[in-house]
């Protein structure tokens, strides 16, 4: 097939998910164009011949400084023009917002089928909201496939949104090859403390970084020589830094960056942690789980789609502090117990999440839209 696929050139969420599916589907002889408005995260240390990356004409004007440059017309006009250039079968747009509008004015041009992908914030946060909701909703009843990234998130769509097409739910690629266990000599230097956990986001306010932090603190006060690795770059992070101060815990919390490769990173830790306020699936849950490393989530969202409570990790009230320090104690406290849950965390990424299976449920997906037409 031939399968232009848009996304965000983000280093997490939705663009990472899009950039996977794009490589395993030229594994297996597809040609794809990648359509973005820089070059994804991923496609910056890796190249396929069967993927032509092709950017957005950013194109602006005086009159548009306080909007900055329509993205959905400039995004619409090349969607339009490679679907009529390469012939495409199918346009796949990932996170609804703004590109599904683009698709939809390319499909208008083009005649090209189009199909979106939901994947969190596009829908629980944005998508809901009146000054995003009529325009969403028109596009979801007029274009010719749709899918989600968990079973909340197909609840939440069918809830909240008009549509007239079924909701397919395809769970987020993991490559196993990539995130698996290491020997944790080759862990990051920087990394001086013997036990540790681990935090990965873009600390964005929905990811609750500050409270991992305070509950970090209460396991430090029984366990000094431990340490919390916060890995990404966003708005709470200074925050962070901040309560870590204020705690008196700042010795014990190092914060990596944005990293490229955070195999070794997952390897240091006896557990994940987030705490997020809400999560349509979680990749770094996913990503820590096939590195075999257990994880401690809030119940909320998707997270229970992917984390087994007390099999491959903990899934802990939303706030509940109390709950989480425990959790993060037990983990501690028995490193068999992070080698079994680890393990059957890594066997779950195998059987449901891993990119080839992954890549073969998207194609039968947009083998039964294309005929369905
Ligand atoms: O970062 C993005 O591209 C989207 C972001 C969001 O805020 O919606 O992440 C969402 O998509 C990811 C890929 O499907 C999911 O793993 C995340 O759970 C989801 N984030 C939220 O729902 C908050």
């Amino acid at each position: 097939m031939k399968i232009g696929i848009n996304c965000f050139p983000t280093v997490g969420g939705s663009g990472i998910v899009a950039t996977q599916l794009a490589i395993e589907l030229a594994k297996k002889g597809h040609d794809i164009h990648l359509i973005s408005y820089d070059t994804p995260f991923l496609l910056r240390t890796y190249r396929h011949p069967n993927i032509t990356l092709d950017l957005v004409d950013i194109i602006s004007y005086p009159l548009f400084k306080d909007i900055g440059a329509p993205y959905t017309i400039l995004a619409g006009s090349k969607l339009a023009r490679i679907a009529k250039e390469s012939d495409l079968d199918l346009l796949h747009i990932h996170y609804a917002i703004p590109a599904g509008v683009s698709a939809y004015l390319a499909k208008q041009i083009s005649g090209v089928p189009v199909a979106i992908t939901a994947h969190g914030s596009d829908i629980h946060t944005l998508g809901v909201d009146p000054a995003y909701n009529p325009v969403i909703s028109y596009v979801f009843d007029n274009i010719d496939g749709l899918s989600t990234v968990s079973e909340y998130m197909k609840r939440e769509m069918e809830e909240k949104f008009s549509h007239n097409i079924e909701i397919e739910v395809l769970y987020n690629p993991i490559d196993v090859e990539k995130y698996k266990r290491i020997d944790t000599k080759l862990c990051d230097f920087r990394i001086q403390h013997e036990k540790n956990y681990v935090h990965v986001s873009n600390f964005r306010p929905v990811k609750n970084a500050p409270f991992i932090v305070e509950a970090f603190a209460e396991v430090v006060k029984e366990y000094p020589d431990t340490g919390l690795i916060m890995v990404g770059e966003g708005p709470e992070r200074k925050k962070c830094e901040e309560v870590a101060s204020k705690l008196g815990i700042r010795d014990n919390v190092t914060f990596q960056g944005v990293r490229v490769s955070i195999t070794p990173i997952y390897n240091c830790a006896s557990a994940l942690l987030s705490a997020s306020t809400n999560e349509s699936f979680g990749l770094t849950i996913a990503e820590s789980m096939s590195c075999e490393i257990p994880v401690i989530a809030p119940k909320v969202g998707g997270i229970p789609e992917v984390i087994d409570h007390e099999v491959n990790g903990y899934v802990y009230e939303l706030g509940n502090r109390e709950s989480l320090v425990k959790y993060m104690l037990e983990l501690l406290d028995d490193p068999q117990r992070v080698r079994q849950m680890g393990a059957k965390g890594r066997q779950k990424v195998i059987d449901k999440f891993e990119a080839g299976k992954i890549a073969d449920q998207y194609i039968k997906w947009y083998s039964k839209v294309l005929e369905n037409l």
